[in-house]
């Protein structure tokens, strides 16, 4: 329930999280802070086949506005995360953003401790676990896919069939149709060879269940200061700025990460 918990340096907030959902005080959480010369190089991680997220034919997206991110969610058609070593195929439910109050902050993981404004989440859980709910809290019962966002001096045009209906969902729970995008359209290199990062660990947001095999790509997204401030004139619950929806990184413990980067 939305009301439990919050980003708010207050009783509901990220240090408080695990008094209500106990697997937010776990030992694989996440976010986490990605620091490149402890990371395995592992000639065995294959690249990801990204090819039906092409598919828009038979797809719908509806944006909207959770109160704690923007989500957009996917029905009709499957799209399917294949390939990157994965124990399954993993189908697409929705994507969504974690932003700040200002470009220097917002992503959730980081690359030896440097911020990003913002950061995206494909998620997906595994095909033979039936949905979502159920794959929710089951080891390895998610995948999700991220990408950090850089500021740029120009605007990236291929947000703006995403941007151009956030005027209308300023206040929570309010949804918007949006026209099926391929998620890969916001890629400019090699769908064929995505880096990736690759480290198992958590929900960011409560109930922090420890099922998500996690790859955050190393190819970050571009977004000019105008379009990231959009993604700020969104409301929350509390007719607040909806903005710093991210949890701060969590302790890696005795995880590695690896990656498909030389
Ligand atoms: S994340 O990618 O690790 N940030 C959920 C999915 C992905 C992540 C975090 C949470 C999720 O589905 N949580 C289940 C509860 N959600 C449902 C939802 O549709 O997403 C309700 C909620 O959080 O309060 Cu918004
Ligand atoms: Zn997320």
């Amino acid at each position: 329930n939305a009301e439990e918990w919050s980003y708010e340096n207050t009783d509901t907030g990220p240090k408080h999280w695990k008094e209500h959902y106990p697997d937010c005080g776990g030992l694989m959480q996440s976010p986490i802070n990605i620091e490149s010369d402890k990371v395995l190089y592992d000639q065995n991680l294959n690249y990801f086949d990204l090819s039906s997220y092409s598919i828009t034919r038979g797809v719908n997206m509806t944006l909207v506005n959770k109160g704690h991110t923007a989500e957009v969610q996917y029905t009709g058609e499957d799209m399917i995360l294949k390939g990157g070593n994965l124990p399954d195929d993993y189908k697409l439910v929705q994507f969504h953003f974690h932003w700040g109050e200002d470009d220097i902050m917002g992503s959730e993981h980081l690359l030896n401790d440097e911020r990003f404004p913002m950061e995206m989440h494909l998620v997906h859980y595994q095909s033979k676990l039936f949905n979502f709910s159920n794959a929710l809290s089951h080891p390895f019962g998610l995948a999700v896919l991220g990408f950090l966002f850089e500021i740029s001096a120009e605007n990236n045009t291929q947000l703006d069939s995403l941007l151009q209906h956030f005027s209308k969902i300023e206040e929570p729970d309010i949804k918007a149709e949006i026209e099926p995008f391929p998620p890969t359209r916001l890629l400019s290199g090699n769908k064929d060879r995505l880096d990736f990062y690759r480290y198992f660990g958590s929900l960011t947001t409560p109930p922090c269940y420890e099922s998500v095999i996690w790859s955050l790509s190393t190819e970050f997204i571009p977004i000019s200061v105008p379009q990231m401030t959009l993604f700020r004139t969104l409301h929350n619950e509390k007719n607040e700025h909806l903005v710093n929806g991210y949890r701060p990184v969590q302790a890696l413990n005795h995880r590695l990460v690896t990656t498909t980067r030389r």
